[in-house]
């Protein structure tokens, strides 16, 4: 009978989403809660009966007691499952900080925190062969060497399985935020005598190796896309469900735990099949009412272009997503000369149309985009004059 574990990192529970309308980030950071319930379901589905968490159970060390409350809570409401935790670079243990703040509140019998690098044996489960954790704790947002250095010459008892647990970069698969900090050897598993090697601190699911993988974070948080799915798809949402047989025998299967997917996208727009084809296609996703989708469009459309955009874009994609992030720096409106000889306005309001045009089309202008604004509102109401 293998040993069977959920591998899961960077809930970032307390995560605030402050660049989300407080309306869409207090749906965001609740999630973060729900998915904890997910990701037991997810355990018992694969017969595990424990879940290793590899770093970023938090988001910050300043978080409330009605956070940790109810994160714990919810762990503690999977009481036929064994939580281990371990602090990553989001929540690092530090003297007289969140964890030891965690422990004075008392830990729930079912869950483990791991704030020591040193073997630990896990419970095993009737039929289990034994396993030991190797848990490399981070007591700080960057440590200067390799967390899992001293794996190699961690002794654990004859014949136990050893599973290591660790939040870090691997060296060679370039950084989550553009710099290597926590640098982990992608040789680690091999030189340690791993059975496997769970990861945290990238948010997308990544396989470094037969025996190391970072699971990503189990509820998409961040506009990036995932480079292996498809187009404009962000990481994250997935688990592992590893089985461990023996020595390089791990077997690594992905379960679905997100809600919310996120999107970025960042579509050349020129004509009007353009902008239908992309409202098109998201919402002919069946997940799209759970869509969070950063989308920053580039091109230059005319004003019957704009309109477009307006009708299908922001006001009828938005409606149907959880969440549309409109960037529109990037998207210019050029009116062609016989849209603004329909702008079939008189007096003073054709010379400001005509004046705002030229201001539209001047680049050097700091005012050339509230003027296409002004043009597209008054394209608009062309309609109501008639
Ligand atoms: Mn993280």
């Amino acid at each position: 009978m293998p040993v069977r574990f959920l591998h899961s990192s960077d809930l970032q529970i307390g995560r605030s989403f402050a660049f989300a309308p407080a309306e869409t980030a207090a749906v965001l950071a609740a999630e973060r809660f729900d998915v904890l319930d997910r990701l037991s379901q997810a355990a018992r589905a694969a017969g595990a009966p424990r879940l290793l968490i590899a770093g970023d159970v938090f988001d910050g060390t300043q978080l409330s007691d009605h956070t940790l409350d109810r994160a714990l809570a919810r762990m503690a409401a999977a009481a036929d499952l064994v939580w281990h935790l371990l602090p990553g670079n989001h929540d690092p243990h530090r003297p007289g900080g969140l964890w030891e703040r965690l422990g004075r509140k008392g830990w729930p019998a079912n869950v483990r925190a791991h704030l020591i690098a040193e073997p630990v044996p896990l419970d095993a489960a009737p039929g289990e062969p034994p396993a030991v954790l190797l848990p490399a704790p981070l007591g700080h947002r960057r440590v200067p060497g390799d967390p899992t250095g001293w794996m190699d010459a961690a002794g654990t008892p004859e014949g136990a399985l050893r599973i290591g647990l660790a939040h870090g970069a691997v060296a060679g698969f370039g950084a989550e935020e553009g710099t290597e900090v926590n640098p982990i050897a992608p040789d680690r598993a091999a030189h340690a005598g791993l059975a496997y090697l769970a990861l945290g601190d990238w948010h997308r699911m990544i396989r470094v190796g037969p025996a190391t993988w970072y699971s990503g974070t189990p509820e998409p948080d961040r506009f990036r896309i995932d480079p292996e799915a498809d187009g404009t798809r962000c990481g994250g949402g997935v688990a592992l469900a590893v089985a461990i047989d023996g020595p390089g025998a791990a077997r690594v299967e992905r379960v679905r735990t997100g809600r919310f997917v996120w999107h970025l996208a960042e579509p050349m727009l020129a004509e009007a099949a353009e902008i239908d084809a992309l409202a098109d296609r998201f919402l002919a996703m069946p997940e799209a009412g759970d869509i969070v989708l950063r989308l920053v469009p580039r091109g230059a459309l005319t004003l019957a272009g704009r309109e477009r955009f307006r009708d299908r874009i922001e006001e009828g994609l938005a409606a149907r997503l959880r969440w549309l992030d409109l960037d529109l720096a990037g998207l210019e409106v050029r009116p062609e000369d016989a849209e603004l000889a329909a702008i079939d306005l008189e007096g003073a309001v054709r010379i400001a149309a005509d004046r705002l045009a030229a201001i539209a089309r001047d680049p050097a202008s700091p005012q050339a985009e509230t003027a296409r604004r002004a043009l597209v509102e008054l394209w608009l109401m062309r309609e109501l004059a008639r």
